[in-house]
């Protein structure tokens, strides 16, 4: 069964481009005919702009689709600077800086490009999308769960894969899982929101009306606070909005710089009886949480002071804060407050668009946010995710009395392969947040119970012997819509003899999957092609301290994943606490370009998008890998093929609305 072949990835060399695709992915009518349209337009600009320097032609072959043997030209990448014009974080990838102007862009074809488009997480039909929005809690009731639907808002571009001017797009769902697309909720048609309808929260009020209140970006593009609501409460699909005719409702304050006021939270009620809310800004280098209170949504008291406000961590974007019980094992409402709860306050740092949260105490009365450990503070200790996951957003669910968390996943790829493909972003799965009771440092994440139902057939594998220096096929089939279930046991007699070391390890920066310590790394290596020419390892790595203390690492190596060149590669990852008596865990979501990973039930996760040239549809595999030098690794795993979601207009909606 073992595989002796190098780990190191061998050079490839046919070029052949795999064709089969799974039996089981359903992609709507619409979409393909999208895709298809808008390849074959860019096609026929390229072919234009190519013929006008007399170089490479693109030609259709006689299924009307891009052959890979004529495709575009490669032309030098010139990325542009979207968000910062716009007065928010930079949105497209930052792969390509200007000192590296000759990074020539890979020949994407048709059938590579179509594949990267995923099958079971949220995505608009086409063109760019990016932060979740208007999810929220009811007060003591719920979330954004409608008269039994569930309602998702997202930041959206209808006219370019591209970040653009942004409004509202809707879709409902009745288990978090398969979606429904519903016309736009919210457009650029204000003074107060011309520049761009931007994110925001719903509140549901204890009579059942919902409020919701976003940030517009003005025709000064100044950042103003705005009300809308519900044309119609007894619409179950919510499908019509209605903006109060006085907005904005509140303008930066004095001492706030007008495009540093932004994305206001859901309210949650004080003890006496009024809503809270904060919006997240910064002063100089300092990102802060200012806070407002209101009794109509309508006028607004200014607290002094701010919630938390953290020196270097720039402006906050996105700030989430809600309760985590300490002694159940279920979500709370956002107005909870007792000696059962924590608090946690997550924020969004524009300066280097990560997702960070810290877990607390909240004092309702001083208005402030105190965490539990000073160097985990806001913005600069732990993160919800160590790969690609930006503007999260969690609600509460009185359906399932948990705390859900959505998170806006980014394309990697460079923006003119986004805009040949007709898409950018993807949501992740929403995944249920809890405290971890075991370490009381950390958030357990975990993919809402509802994506088990995609389950197709499975496979398992018992105490499978991944030896030192050693590749294990896995026999699954294809490998690109996967749900994997692992744990792996390592030697430990190896684990007591390993000679401790000083030397500090980082995933990022220790050399990845190939640099080989006594404990490790071994792991999975996901969307990998038979010749592991191209591969993703998600591994862990056990460092052995010279005190003979043990930390353990979790990581995505993304450096051998693409043969293309204009597609990000870093190595991701963080440390991951193990308790005594704990086997390491992993769970890992394929869909396509994307794999999230959740290690010990969720502790730490890494997010990667990946954008594989040959290890795609038939030709992508599955393989254990241990590249350890000393300790061999036992593996058990279970693992299921996964069906495609069902994510589609609402079907005649002319019959249903108004
Ligand atoms: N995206 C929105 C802003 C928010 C940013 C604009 C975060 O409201 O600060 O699209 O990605």
């Amino acid at each position: 069964m073992v595989d002796t072949r190098p780990f190191l990835p061998v050079s490839s060399s046919d070029g052949s481009i795999p064709s089969e695709r799974p039996a089981n992915r359903r992609k709507p009518m619409k979409v393909q005919l999208s895709i298809f349209f808008g390849l074959l337009a860019v096609g026929l600009l390229a072919a234009l702009l190519a013929s006008n320097k007399g170089s490479d032609i693109v030609t259709e072959n006689e299924h009307g689709s891009l052959d890979s043997s004529t495709t575009i030209k490669p032309e030098p990448l010139r990325p542009l600077s979207r968000g910062p014009a716009a007065g928010v974080s930079e949105k497209a990838n930052l792969l390509f800086p200007k000192d590296n102007e000759n990074t020539v862009a890979f020949p994407w074809n048709n059938s590579m490009l179509s594949w990267q488009r995923t099958s079971f997480h949220f995505q608009p039909e086409m063109n760019w999308m990016n932060d979740p929005n208007g999810k929220s809690h009811l007060f003591s009731f719920g979330p954004l769960f409608y008269k039994g639907w569930y309602h998702f808002f997202y930041q959206y571009n209808p006219l370019a894969a591209v970040y653009g001017k942004i409004v509202w797009g809707h879709a409902v769902s009745k288990d978090l899982i398969h979606w429904l697309h519903l016309p736009l909720a919210m457009v650029a048609d204000q003074t107060y929101d011309t520049n761009g309808v931007w994110t925001g929260s719903a509140t549901l009020l204890p009579d059942g009306k919902i409020v919701m209140l976003y940030t517009g970006s003005d025709t000064e593009s100044v950042q103003v606070q705005n009300l809308a609501y519900p044309a119609n409460h007894s619409d179950p699909l919510l499908i019509n909005w209605v903006k109060y005719d006085a907005n904005p409702v509140l303008v930066p304050p004095p001492g706030i710089l007008s495009k540093d006021f932004r994305d206001p939270t859901t309210a949650w009620l004080t003890s006496e009886g009024k809503w809270r809310i904060t919006i997240g800004s910064k002063i100089n280098k300092t990102g802060i949480a200012l806070v407002y209170d209101t009794k109509d949504f309508i006028n607004y008291e200014k607290l002094d002071g701010y919630l938390r406000a953290v020196d270097g961590t720039g402006m906050w974007e996105c700030v989430d804060f809600f309760p985590v019980s300490k002694t159940e094992e279920k979500g709370l409402d956002t107005s909870v407050n007792s000696l059962d709860v924590k608090h946690v306050m997550k924020v969004s740092l524009d300066d280097d668009r990560h997702d960070y949260y810290t877990i607390g105490t909240y004092h309702e009365k001083n208005v402030t946010f105190i965490p539990d450990d000073t160097e985990l503070d806001v913005g600069i200790g732990l993160r919800y995710d160590y790969g690609v996951y930006y503007a999260a957003k969690t609600f509460y669910d009185q359906n399932k009395n948990r705390r859900v968390l959505w998170g806006w996943i980014g394309e990697s790829d460079s923006e003119a392969a986004d805009v040949q493909k007709g898409w950018a972003s993807v949501q992740s799965i929403p995944r249920m947040i809890l405290l971890d009771k075991k370490t009381d440092t950390h958030l357990l994440q975990w993919p809402v119970e509802e994506i088990d139902s995609l389950r197709l057939n499975s496979y398992e594998f018992n105490h499978v012997t991944v030896q030192a220096g050693s590749v294990v096929p896995l026999d699954i089939g294809a490998a690109t819509q996967l749900d994997i279930m692992a744990e792996f046991e390592i030697d430990k007699e190896a684990l007591e003899k390993a000679t401790g070391s000083n030397v500090t390890f980082s995933c990022s920066s220790s050399g990845g999957a190939v640099h080989r310590g006594a404990l490790g790394p071994f792991g999975l290596l996901v969307l990998a092609d038979d010749r592991l020419s191209e591969q993703t390892p998600v591994y862990f790595y056990i460092a052995k301290g010279s005190d003979g203390n043990l930390k353990t690492f979790f990581c995505n190596d993304q450096s051998r994943s693409s043969e293309a060149s204009d597609v990000n590669k870093e190595i991701y990852g963080s440390m991951v606490p193990v308790l005594k008596g704990e086997n390491l865990s992993l769970r890992v979501l394929v869909d396509h370009s994307i794999i999230e990973s959740f290690a010990q039930g969720g502790r730490t996760v890494i997010t990667s998008r990946v954008y594989p040239t040959k290890a795609i549809y038939g030709a992508a595999k599955l393989f254990l890998f241990n590249n350890a030098t000393e300790a061999g690794v036992g593996a058990s795993l279970r693992i299921w093929q996964m069906n495609s979601a069902f994510i589609r207009p609402y079907p005649n909606l002319d019959d249903k609305s108004q």
